[in-house]
C-alpha cells in the first residue's frame, strides 16, 4: 500500500505512532457517540473483536482474526468503524477490528490490553465453517470444548468470561435480553461479584431460558454464565475474581491479549506488542 507518506524509497510502513493515531480516534468516537445502547459502542466493539478471533481451532490451525472472514460482522460495529478505516486505509480489517477490542476494553476503564498488529484480510474462500462460535443455552461441557479447542485452560475460559460486564443482550439479536450488571459501560469485576452474590432465579418469560437477579429483576445471566457457578474448578476462579479485582484484570488482559492473536501468522515477537495510551 502506497499513501501520500510514502517515501520514494519505498512503501509507507506504519509505526506505533500510526497505530496511536487509529487508537485516538476510535477514543473520540467512542466518547462523542453517546446515542447507542447504554451510551457506547464499546461493548459491540469487544464483541466483534472476540467474534473475529474466537473461530480458531488449534487441532487445524484454522480461523481466528486474521483474514477477517468473519461472515456475520455486527452491523453496529462494522458502521461504528467504517470511517476510521476509510481515514487510515493502510490499517487492514482484522488489525483495526481487534485494535478496535483492545481501544474499547482500555476505554471503558479496563485493563490495557498490549496489541501488535500483522493480520491481513483475505476473501470468503478462507471463511471458516459456521457453529464455532458458542451457543448460549449449553452448559460448562460446551464452554470446555469451544474455548479448549482455542487453546485456553480453565482459568483463561472464567477470565474472558468476565467481558460481560460488558454490553447487554437483545432479543432481535440473540433472543436473550438485558444487561449483566448495572454498569454495562465499564470494564468491572461486577460479573463475578454479582454471580457469587446474587441469587440467580430462572426467568419466567417467553424467551429462550435465561436467569435474573432475585433482588432487582432486571439484570440477566445466560446459561452459560450461570455454567460457571455450577462446574467445580470454573467456580473456585469466579470466587476469586469476585474478590480480587486486580487479579482479574491482569488475567483477563493476557487471556483477551492471546485470543486476539490466535491463529496470526506474526513477522513480530510478543515482546514487540504495542502498549496504547488510554485517553483522559
Ligand atoms: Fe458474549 N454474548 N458470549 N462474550 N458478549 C453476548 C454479548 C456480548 C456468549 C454469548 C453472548 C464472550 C463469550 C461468550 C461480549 C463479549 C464476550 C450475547 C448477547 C450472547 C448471547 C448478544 C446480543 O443479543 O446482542 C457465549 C455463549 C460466550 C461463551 C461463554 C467473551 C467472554 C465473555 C469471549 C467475550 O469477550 C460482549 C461485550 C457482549 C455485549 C454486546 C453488546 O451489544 O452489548
Amino acid at each position: 500500500y502506497l499513501n501520500s507518506e510514502a517515501t520514494p524509497k519505498g512503501p509507507f510502513v506504519p509505526t506505533k505512532e500510526d497505530y496511536q493515531k487509529v487508537y485516538d480516534e476510535i477514543a473520540t468516537k467512542l466518547a462523542n457517540e453517546t446515542d447507542y445502547d447504554d451510551g457506547s459502542y464499546g461493548p459491540v466493539l469487544v464483541r466483534l473483536a472476540w467474534h473475529a478471533s474466537g473461530t480458531y481451532d488449534k487441532e487445524t490451525g484454522t480461523g481466528g482474526s486474521n483474514g477477517a472472514t468473519m461472515r456475520f460482522a455486527p452491523r453496529h460495529a462494522r458502521d461504528f468503524l467504517e470511517p476510521i478505516k476509510a481515514k487510515f486505509p493502510w490499517i487492514t480489517y482484522s488489525d483495526l477490528w481487534t485494535l478496535a477490542g483492545a481501544a474499547a476494553i482500555q476505554e471503558l476503564g479496563g485493563p490495557t490490553i498490549p496489541w501488535r498488529p500483522g493480520r491481513e484480510d483475505k476473501d470468503v474462500a478462507a471463511c471458516t465453517p459456521d457453529g464455532r462460535l458458542p451457543d448460549a443455552s449449553k452448559d460448562q461441557r460446551h464452554i470446555r470444548d469451544v474455548f479448549g479447542r482455542m487453546g485456553f485452560d480453565d482459568r483463561e475460559m472464567v477470565a474472558l468470561c468476565g467481558a460481560h460486564a460488558l454490553g447487554r443482550a437483545h432479543t432481535d439479536r440473540s433472543g436473550f435480553e438485558g444487561p449483566w450488571d448495572f454498569s454495562p459501560t465499564v470494564f468491572t469485576n461486577e460479573f463475578f461479584r454479582l454471580l457469587v452474590e446474587e441469587k440467580w432465579n430462572q426467568r419466567k418469560w417467553n424467551g429462550p431460558t435465561q436467569f435474573t437477579d432475585k433482588t432487582t429483576s432486571t439484570l440477566m445471566m445466560l446459561p452459560t454464565d450461570i455454567a460457571l457457578v455450577k462446574d467445580r474448578s470454573f467456580k473456585q476462579h469466579v470466587e476469586r475474581y469476585a474478590k480480587d479485582s486486580d487479579a482479574f484484570f491482569k488475567e483477563f488482559s493476557d487471556a483477551f491479549v492471546k485470543l486476539l492473536e490466535l491463529g496470526v501468522p506474526f513477522q513480530s515477537k510478543p515482546e514487540d506488542r504495542f502498549v496504547f495510551k488510554t485517553s483522559e
